[in-house]
Formats: C-alpha cells, structure tokens, sequence
C-alpha cells in the first residue's frame, strides 16, 4: 500500500474509523478519502455505486457498521442486522465493480459461539449457537465475512477479513444505553465521583470477562493487514488476556480516583461469560498491542474529559 495509494475509509467518524485516519496519517498515507452519513448513505446501493465510480479508490478499510453494546442489541435486533446487511454488501459490491485493489473487512468476536472453548481460534467460527442478545449483528458479520471469502473465490478480489475483540479509546459512544461497558462504566464512575454518590451499578453479575484492545492499537493493526495479510480466512486481532467486568470496574475506579461502592443489577443480562481470542496467528505475522488496559483506560477517560458534553449527548 504505497503512501500515495487512494484509501478510503468508510465510517471514519466512529470509533474505529476515526482511529484509522489519525494512524493513517501518522504514517504518511497522503490521499485518505472520507465521507459523512450525510454525504454518502451506505445504505443506498446506488449513492455507494456513484461514488466508488467517481473516486475509484485503491484501498477500503470498511469501518463503517451499526455497533452498540448489549443493551442496544438486545433492543434493536432489526436494525442491527438490516443496516450492517446493506452497509457491507453494497461497499463489497461496488469494491469489486470499481477493482479495487484490496479492502479490509470487520468481523468482531462476539460472532463466535456463545460458549466456544477459551481463548476463541479462528476455525470455532460456526461451530456452535450464537449469543443471543446480539443475534442478529452476529448473523450480519458472518454474512459479510462469507461474502468477501466468496468473492475472492469467485472474481479473485483481495477483500481480507479481521476479527477484533472489544475495542474501547477516544471517540467512543459514551451513551448509556447503546454504549459498551468499558465507556459506560468511565462515564458513571465520573459521574459518580462528580455527584459524590456514593454506589455505581454495573449491569449483570460482573462475572463475565471482556478482552479489551485500545482503538489505536486496532488501527494499527488493520493498516498492517492491508499491507500484509493476504489469505482468506479470518484472523483475529486482541491483546489475548481478558478481565471481569467486576475487576474492570474497580480499574475505572482507580483511574478515576472514585472511592465509592459497586452494585451489581442481576435483572440486567451478562452475555456471552467469555470471549478472550488466540491472538497466535497474529503475533506469528510480527504484531503485538501496545497499550495496557490501564494506560488505555486513563488516555480514554482523558479524552472523555475534555468531550464529556459532547461524547455523552451522542
Ligand atoms: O460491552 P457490552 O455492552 O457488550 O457488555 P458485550 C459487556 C458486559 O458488561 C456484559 C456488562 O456482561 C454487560 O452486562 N456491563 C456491566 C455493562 N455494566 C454495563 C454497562 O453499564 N453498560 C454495558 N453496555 N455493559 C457486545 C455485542 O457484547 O460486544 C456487540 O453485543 C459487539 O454486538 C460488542 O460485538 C463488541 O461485550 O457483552
């Protein structure tokens, strides 16, 4: 992927996309093409078509998707699976209709089986029932996974596909109903510490355990795979060690400087009790994360400082 190579990323205004424009440009990548939700609707097949015609992009990192966290899955499951169906399929399509020349996909792990053995490999893929909260963006990822694979097979397109675990940094929807744990968690331990209340409540039993991989690692990691990852299967990208939402909880805390209590609301669902990746067939390729959970958590909660109105209205 030369420096001058066109690149577009779509969705580059959520917390993925957003980090792989700042780590393209910090790597010297010239021609970065971006278009908002109100420029380009991914969803309309035509507007999609128009514009990879116009820009013929060489490169597309597909970030753009509709993401939220258990709640909002559980909540919008038509929306979920609808919106990602089209999003990917018409950004594929036009991918192989324009030639470009290779695009990265997105995946995630909650895609694999609820209850797959620990730490999840690549091959568990389809092998067991799906978790059900997030059913449905689950189906639409494995779609858009098995869509780029066939069209490798079928037209020989280079269209590569990624499986990070969760990813939390700058730029995060800190909503408290759509949003994950990890930017949820930031924004009621603040408010917490704000308001001088003195007891937070964490969703579930905060038994479960989350891998949580810093979004500029993610980035850096997606631009290595365009520049080297060139077979079909899936890989997965993770920093391979996990925490419990209980312990991840009083990490915020910590960073925070919040010295209250912890509630636990059981009426709310756990998800998936696990889902820590094997992180082998990366780290055999010659990448690594770099950021630690606490270091990742104290620059989130930094940037989330100095957002707070802006990142907790979204
Ligand atoms: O991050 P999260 O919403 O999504 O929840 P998943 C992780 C765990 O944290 C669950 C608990 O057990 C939640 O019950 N939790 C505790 C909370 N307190 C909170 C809170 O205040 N807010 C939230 N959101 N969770 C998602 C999938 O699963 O993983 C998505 O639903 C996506 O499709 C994402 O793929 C990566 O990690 O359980």
């Amino acid at each position: 992927m030369h420096r001058n190579a066109k690149i577009y990323v779509a969705g580059h205004r959520g917390l993925v996309g957003s980090a792989l424009v700042r780590a393209l440009d910090r790597q010297g990548y010239k021609q970065i093409i971006t278009r908002s939700k109100a420029q380009l609707d991914l969803r309309d097949a035509q507007a999609v078509d128009r514009f990879f015609e116009q820009e013929k992009p060489d490169y597309v990192f597909l970030a753009a998707a509709k993401v939220g966290g258990i709640a909002a899955n559980d909540a919008y499951p038509a929306d979920f699976i609808r919106d990602n169906l089209m999003i990917q399929t018409h950004v594929i399509e036009a991918a192989y209709r324009h030639q470009v020349q290779k695009l990265l996909f997105l995946g995630s792990t909650c895609i694999y089986p609820k209850l797959a053995p620990q730490p999840l490999q690549e091959h568990y893929l389809l092998t067991g029932e799906l978790e059900a909260t997030n059913e449905a963006y689950a189906i639409a990822k494995i779609a858009g996974i098995k869509m780029c694979q066939a069209y490798n097979r079928q037209y020989g397109t280079r269209f590569i596909s990624a499986m990070p675990t969760n990813l939390y940094g700058p730029n995060d929807d800190f909503d408290l109903q759509a949003s994950h744990v990890l930017p949820a968690l930031i924004r009621k331990i603040d408010e917490a510490k704000e308001l001088n209340t003195n007891v937070v409540e964490i969703w579930g039993s905060g038994a479960p355990r989350r891998e949580f991989l810093y979004v500029d690692d993610l980035a850096d990691a997606c631009i290595f795979l365009m520049r080297f990852y060139e077979e079909n299967d899936i890989i997965n990208i993770g920093v391979g060690e996990d925490i419990s939402i209980k312990d991840l909880a009083l990490l915020i805390g910590e960073v925070v400087g919040y010295a209250g209590q912890f509630s636990f609301n059981k009426e709310r669902p756990d998800g998936t009790p696990r889902k820590l990746v094997n992180v082998s067939k990366l780290t055999a390729l010659g990448w690594k994360a770099e950021t630690s959970l606490k270091a990742g958590i104290q620059a989130t909660y930094d940037w989330y400082r100095q957002h707070r109105a802006g990142a907790a209205a979204r």
